[in-house]
């Protein structure tokens, strides 16, 4: 499990600023996805789920939101709020994102395909999990 927030090199000149993504430079997975999250609802939280085994990168391209990541112990809030930082999610991990911006465009990048059977979509399902996989030490 590995949650870590990740800073971008510009490259940048006169004319503006570029980034670039990059499989093993600065994306640590092959990328298989990519999605984006745009014209969010004011005040609508979504996610809230968690995902048995993908490897995602979050970056939030234009405006802000913010991430609750809860890894079934410890809850933290990350916002993002710069194109130039990805937040790496890593493993099972229950997330929840929230405070959209109204010009906010959430891009991710994933390691696999979209499956529905990868997704924990209960919370009760998830700290199950969460407390089986503790007592199997
Ligand atoms: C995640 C967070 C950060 C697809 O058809 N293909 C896709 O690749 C995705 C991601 C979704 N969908 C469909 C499934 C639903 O009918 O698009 C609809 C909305 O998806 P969902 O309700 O899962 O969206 P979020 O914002 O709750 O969660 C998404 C990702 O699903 C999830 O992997 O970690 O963003």
């Amino acid at each position: 499990m590995k949650i870590k927030l990740v800073d971008f090199d510009i490259r940048g000149d006169a004319r503006g600023s570029l980034i670039a993504l990059e499989k093993e430079h600065n994306v640590p997975f092959d990328i298989k996805r990519v999605y984006y999250i745009f014209d969010t609802t004011d005040g609508v939280r979504r996610g809230f789920h968690a995902h048995k085994n993908l490897k995602q990168l979050a970056i939030c391209v234009k405006g802000s939101c913010k991430f609750l990541l809860d890894d079934g112990t410890y809850k933290n809030i990350y916002n993002l709020n710069e194109p130039t930082k990805g937040l790496y999610i890593e493993g099972f991990i229950w997330r929840e994102m929230f405070d959209f911006s109204p010009d906010c465009v959430l891009m991710v990048l994933a390691d696999a395909y979209y499956d529905e059977a990868d997704y924990i979509r209960d919370y009760k399902d998830f700290t199950a999990k969460v407390n089986k996989s503790k007592t199997k030490v």
